[in-house]
């Protein structure tokens, strides 16, 4: 079976290699994913993960800028499945985007779909993960966008390069985690590893055979593909000795800057260039939380080993990691982005705003509504969050493109408030029970094609302050914005950066704290929008935007592949 893939995959290679002689411009690549389960022994347990292709992390994607990617995705595991392209714009197709119940149906158990992966101005990496229920645990892996042929990396040509995809590992299965979670209403039971390409590490039991290794040349420089997959967690990441310069995060450059460790959030990605300029020894590389509530954290950290050719082995030592509420080091880091901004990958920045939007995001209880009030949530409460006080109900028979596309009318409402209903003081620290109980509702925000959007997203103390890395479907955003405490709208937009905020596709809205972002609805469709730390968006800290379509042709959305999972 893995035989007749590997060979199905080298003709395809040796197919692109065919057209590519042919054609020297935007390559169309095809690839197959077989959803499927397979066995992985972790932490001195085996047990069987949804993977892709059998392996975990799954296959990395390779093309260039602007190419597509044509992915044949087959289910051939017992549980419905659906596919992202996180980052990907896909310019006129929410089609193939994946959210299920947004965009599509889910793949059902034996069934196919095609996804088109139309890549645009994505340059850097990326990566692709399932969007249903908490199958992104294990279903996840790499998308690596070259400079188009003639073009170059804006920094000299790295020795090689390495995908760092950070994770996170129950000994539980996925399914049954997610519906105990569910069905308590309390926070999800805590990850028992963090992970570096799969691997624990030597600080867990039974891993340190199999850590990752990353073997280097001293004076060379690598370019290192940094990804965040975790569940639940924001993660501050460093190598021992060394420190390493950023150049790029979300599929877009930054002005290169060194610093000794990395805040990513679920949802982000860095690239990474180290010079390996260190005695020939091995040093650690690790991960552990960055949390700013103390409770419900997994505490342990994750290792890999970097590994100098020529040396001898020596006992390397771990990094100085961040501590793990240290909010500063966070939100420093993050502040720290710049895109690059130079003549060949300029800036487009709105800067006459035409669509004003003031988001909250809240954690907030529920009454319990188990008969036998058994609720784990404060209080005996079910735990639940929210965007502008509307906790998230995805649909479960209809999605909203479909309904949008063909008028179906039931399936959602178009009533998102543009600012909180009720407004308060967002972040004291004592604030009244009554604000902390949500609405429901399938609710989505109307935007009229090309209209410029700003959103300030404002952290909430409701139940509990926390992070929150917001991500956008179909759009890259520009974060010209953010601070701690109340956002004021006399003072904060004065400072803020419109020069050269870097564009990213996942934001992590400070505890307590604000983001600004804005960008362009240039692309008609369907796009989700939620808090990327999976408890969140199962809560319903999620919503929905619908880009009109503009009057030319190619203002429009593209009409739906043939294959669409049904209903
Ligand atoms: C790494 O840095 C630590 C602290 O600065 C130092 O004590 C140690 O000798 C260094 N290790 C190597 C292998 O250079
Ligand atoms: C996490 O680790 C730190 C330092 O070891 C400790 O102070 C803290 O109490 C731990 N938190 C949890 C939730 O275990
Ligand atoms: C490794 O150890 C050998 C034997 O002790 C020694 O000759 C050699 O110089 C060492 N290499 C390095 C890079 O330290
Ligand atoms: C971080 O947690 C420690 C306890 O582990 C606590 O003493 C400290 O005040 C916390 N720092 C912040 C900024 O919350
Ligand atoms: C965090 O930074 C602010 C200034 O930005 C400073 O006032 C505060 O003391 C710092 N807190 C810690 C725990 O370092
Ligand atoms: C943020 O980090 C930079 C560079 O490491 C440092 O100079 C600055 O003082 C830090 N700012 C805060 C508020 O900690
Ligand atoms: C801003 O946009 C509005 C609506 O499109 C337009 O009427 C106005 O002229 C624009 N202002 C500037 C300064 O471009
Ligand atoms: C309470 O009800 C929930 C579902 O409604 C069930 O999963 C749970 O086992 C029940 N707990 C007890 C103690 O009966
Ligand atoms: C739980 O109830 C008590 C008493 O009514 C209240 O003081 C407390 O704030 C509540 N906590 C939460 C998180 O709802
Ligand atoms: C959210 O809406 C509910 C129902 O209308 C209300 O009781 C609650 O106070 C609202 N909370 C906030 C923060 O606006
Ligand atoms: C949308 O904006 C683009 C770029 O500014 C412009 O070329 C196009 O004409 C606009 N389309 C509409 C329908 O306003
Ligand atoms: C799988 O998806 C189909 C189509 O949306 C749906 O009818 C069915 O209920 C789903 N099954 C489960 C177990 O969620
Ligand atoms: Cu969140």
């Amino acid at each position: 079976m893995k035989a007749l893939i590997i060979r199905v995959q080298l003709l395809g290679v040796l197919l692109m290699l065919v057209v590519g002689m042919l054609q020297c411009q935007a390559l169309i690549r095809r690839h197959t994913f077989v959803v499927e389960e397979a066995p992985y022994t972790r932490l001195c347990s085996t047990k069987n993960i949804l993977t892709v292709n059998g392996q975990f992390p799954g296959p990395t994607l390779h093309a260039r800028k602007g190419d597509t990617i044509i992915v044949d995705v087959y289910n051939k595991g017992n549980r419905n499945i659906s596919i992202h392209w996180h980052g990907v714009k896909q310019p006129r197709n929410p089609w193939s985007d994946g959210p299920d119940y947004i965009t599509q149906c889910p793949i059902q158990a034996g069934a196919k779909f095609t996804q088109n992966i139309i890549l645009s101005t994505e340059e850097g990496t990326l990566w692709w993960h399932a969007h249903s229920e908490w199958d992104r645990a294990t279903v996840h892996g790499a998308i690596i966008l070259y400079p188009t042929k003639g073009t170059s990396y804006p920094f000299s040509k790295p020795h090689a390069e390495f995908s760092i995809i950070l994770g996170e590992w129950w000994k539980q299965d996925i399914e049954e985690l997610y519906t105990e979670f569910l069905n308590s209403g309390g926070d999800p039971v805590i990850s028992d590893a963090y992970t570096i390409n799969g691997q624990p590490g030597d600080l867990y039991p039974c891993s340190k055979p199999d850590s990752f290794k990353l073997r280097v040349d001293h004076g060379k420089t690598y370019l290192l593909r940094l990804i965040n997959s975790a569940m639940q967690d924001i993660l501050f990441f460093s190598i021992a000795n060394h420190s390493v310069t950023v150049v790029g995060s979300d599929g877009s450059y930054t002005k290169p800057f060194h610093t000794d460790y990395i805040a990513i959030s679920p949802g982000q990605t860095f690239d990474l260039l180290l010079t390996a300029n260190q005695p020939l020894h091995h040093y650690y590389m690790a991960a552990r939380v960055y949390s700013a509530a103390p409770n419900a954290i997994d505490n342990t950290t994750t290792t890999a080993i970097l590994q100098y050719n020529h040396g001898n082995y020596t006992a390397p030592s771990l990094p100085n990691l961040p501590y793990f509420n240290d909010t500063n080091a966070s939100v420093n880091f993050t502040n720290r982005l710049r895109s690059l901004a130079d003549h060949e990958h300029q800036l487009h920045v709105p800067l006459n705003i035409t669509t004003q939007l003031f988001f909250t995001l809240s954690v907030n209880t529920f009454p319990c509504q188990n008969n036998n009030n058994s609720c784990q949530g404060p209080n005996v409460s079910r735990l639940a969050a929210s965007v502008n006080n509307i906790s998230f109900v995805s649909p479960t028979i209809n999605n909203i493109l479909q309904a949008y596309y063909y008028h179906a009318n039931g399936v959602f409402g178009t009533k998102f408030p543009n600012i909180p209903e009720t407004p308060f003081d967002f972040t004291a620290t004592e604030l009244p029970l009554y604000l902390q109980t949500p609405k429901s509702g399938t609710e989505v925000k109307i935007l009229e094609y090309n209209s410029t959007v700003e959103i300030v997203f404002q952290g909430t103390n409701l139940v509990g302050g926390a992070d929150h890395p917001m991500h956008l479907h179909g759009f890259s955003f520009y974060v010209v914005g953010s601070g701690l405490g109340n956002f004021d709208e006399g003072k904060d937009p004065l400072n803020y950066n419109l020069v050269d905020p870097p564009l990213q596709n996942t934001i992590a809205v400070p505890v307590n704290g604000w983001t600004t972002i804005r960008f362009k609805a240039d692309n008609p469709g369907v796009w989700f929008m939620h808090c990327h730390l999976e408890r969140h968006l199962s809560w319903g800290m999620d919503m929905a935007f619908i880009v009109k379509n503009g009057i030319a042709p190619k203002a429009r959305i593209l009409p739906p592949p043939p294959d669409m999972p049904p209903c």
